[in-house]
């Protein structure tokens, strides 16, 4: 067998084009303008834009949340995605029933990693199964209400779930199933069993953030409030935006455990039915991951009064200050005696890696590019070990998640979003009972900790990084070629090319393998994985197959 020599494996990937330091972020918007038709450059021009920070905190402008440009190879999801994979797909005990072809069931089951814990052999647990009413050409053509009726019907009678969850995919929307009316239809017949629909057809929206606020609306209005016992505990929270991909939440679970925090539900990792019907009776709202769940949090305060903060529990530092804000909110010593108890036990083994792991990376460059919060949460892990991330960028966020929420009263409703229904709320005649007094308002105030408030993305980074929205894959080789960045996170649709190029690449959606990377044990892991992947000299030996075939390059990418 031959050995690898890697004398012969010349010229390396790596060394071909140096990496360059002092680049000029303006002149490489430039260039990956200028290989795009007048009208294209001219839409992504918008897309496409140097971080600055003003002196009043002030980030540039950005266009987001528009049509991907027929021809551009992007990144992002369909609405239903959003809605079934991402929203509603980690409750265990909701049957989860995909009206459509069985293709849409299947690659939206459990590829995400979302992970789960049942409470004992009696709690259900239906996400190891995949429920799809596999239409066939004969309902396409002549319906398929019932169909679908039928497969509400024999989940009912092979499981008892305490609910179901309808999710219509592109053909239900062309051929106009009504599966409302089915929802409630069979809601009546089977008596106690929750049956509801959500019409987020893949081609709703202009990427899966238009699932997120489908499912929003849906879960709002069909399960939270339903169930108003007051369970014991004095410090009431519900975790938003948290999907326990690769076992995140069951770390951060552990933690709020430990600091006497009371979780009374999560949207929607390691999540039950019965939690999200009861959620209204928590005092306080967190939210992870904005995007996906901030019309939940903004419908609860104003049915129910319960405020909201921002918070983060990826990067140990990001877990700590997350910690204290929680216990600021409830203002109680022995709460925050205990929050700082935990804090102390924790940090000295994070300290121990990080310094190890932080001597090895430090220097070394990022780039992130993940759906809608994780290009911006992770940069906290890269620069606990002193990476800088260079350039960033979300494939479907929104305005507020680059610039802030200051910015959402400046952000225009096109015909694609005024598609997706926005609920009226009111306060509940009942039960609309605001957590916090006048005082206490002012108190979080004081301490810095905005209620209601999410600063984005853009004003964490540094000046002169480049903010790129629905990155495409022309634009990522050229950032490869420009930048050599010495790691890269992003999704499994880019990966492989972006190996091939001879840059690690870190998948952040469902982690390939790895996790958890949240709270404090998972930035340890984090650690160490980042360390293995950019201080691996195999991706220096690495031989693209264009490199040793030529006639294989893109012209436009490799001319
Ligand atoms: Fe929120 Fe998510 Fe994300 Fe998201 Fe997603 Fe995800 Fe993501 Mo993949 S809800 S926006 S739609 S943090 S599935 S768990 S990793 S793109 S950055």
């Amino acid at each position: 067998m031959a050995t690898l020599n890697p004398e012969e494996l010349s010229p390396p990937v790596a060394e071909m084009k140096p990496a360059v330091v002092d680049i000029n972020a303006e002149e490489v918007r430039k260039e990956l303008l200028g290989k795009y038709p007048t009208k294209v450059a001219r839409k992504r021009a918008k897309q496409i834009v140097v971080n600055e920070i003003g002196p009043d905190g002030a980030v540039p402008e950005i266009a987001v949340n528009v049509r991907t440009i027929p021809g551009i190879i992007s990144q992002r999801g369909c609405t239903y995605a959003g809605c079934k994979g991402v929203v509603l797909g980690p409750t265990r005990d909701i049957v989860n029933l995909t009206h459509g072809p069985i293709g849409c069931g299947f690659y939206s089951w459990l590829t995400r990693r979302n992970q789960t814990k049942p409470r004992g052999p009696e709690d259900h647990n239906f996400m190891t199964y995949c429920f799809s009413t596999d239409m066939q050409e004969e309902q396409i053509v002549f319906g398929g209400e019932k169909k679908l009726k039928q497969a509400v019907q024999e989940a009912y009678d092979l499981f008892h779930p305490k609910a179901i969850g309808i999710f219509a995919t592109c053909p239900v929307g062309l051929i106009g199933d009504d599966v409302h009316a089915v929802a409630r239809e069979m809601k009546e017949k089977l008596g106690d069993c929750n049956v509801f629909a959500f019409s987020c057809e893949g081609y709703k929206g202009v990427s899966q953030s238009a699932g997120h606020h489908i499912a929003n609306n849906g879960i709002f209005t069909h399960v939270v409030g339903l169930d108003d016992t007051v369970k014991e505990g004095k410090f009431k929270i519900n975790l938003l935006g948290e999907y326990n991909i690769g076992g995140d939440a069951f770390e951060i679970e552990r933690l709020f455990e430990e600091c006497g925090f009371t979780l009374i539900s999560t949207f929607s990792g390691n999540s039950s039915y019965e939690y999200f019907a009861n959620s209204h009776t928590a005092d306080l709202n967190l939210i992870m991951c904005h995007r996906s769940i901030n019309y939940v949090a903004e419908m609860m305060e104003t049915k129910f009064g319960i405020p909201w903060i921002k918070i983060n529990f990826i990067g140990a530092e990001a877990t700590a200050k997350s910690l204290r804000k929680i216990a600021k909110f409830f203002d109680d010593p022995e709460l925050i005696a205990r929050v700082e108890e935990v804090i102390a036990r924790e940090m000295p083994a994070v300290e121990k890696v990080r310094e190890e792991v932080k001597a090895r990376c430090a220097g070394k460059r990022a780039m992130l590019f993940v759906g809608g919060s994780r290009a911006h949460h992770y940069q906290e892990l890269f620069r606990e070990i002193g990476m800088e991330t260079i350039a960033a960028g979300y494939e479907f966020a929104h305005r507020d998640d680059y610039e802030g929420r200051r910015v959402l009263p400046s952000i225009k409703v096109d015909a694609d979003s005024r598609n997706i229904e926005e609920l009226h709320v009111e306060p509940d005649p009942e039960r609309y009972r605001p957590r916090l007094t006048e005082a206490g308002v002012a108190r979080m105030k004081e301490a810095g900790i905005e209620l209601s408030e999410y600063e984005g993305m853009m004003a964490e980074m540094c000046s002169g990084a480049l903010v790129i929205d629905d990155i495409s894959q022309f634009e990522t080789e050229k950032l490869i070629e420009i930048y050599r960045p010495d790691i890269i996170g992003a999704g499994i649709k880019e990966k492989y090319t972006i190996q091939k190029s001879g840059v690690p690449m870190k998948q952040l959606h469902s982690y390939d393998s790895g996790g958890p990377y949240a709270a404090f044990k998972g930035a340890i892991n984090f650690y160490r994985e980042i360390d293995r992947m950019v201080n691996n000299k195999v991706w220096k030996y690495l031989k693209a197959p264009w490199q040793e075939h030529p006639e294989l390059a893109a012209k436009y990418v490799w001319e």
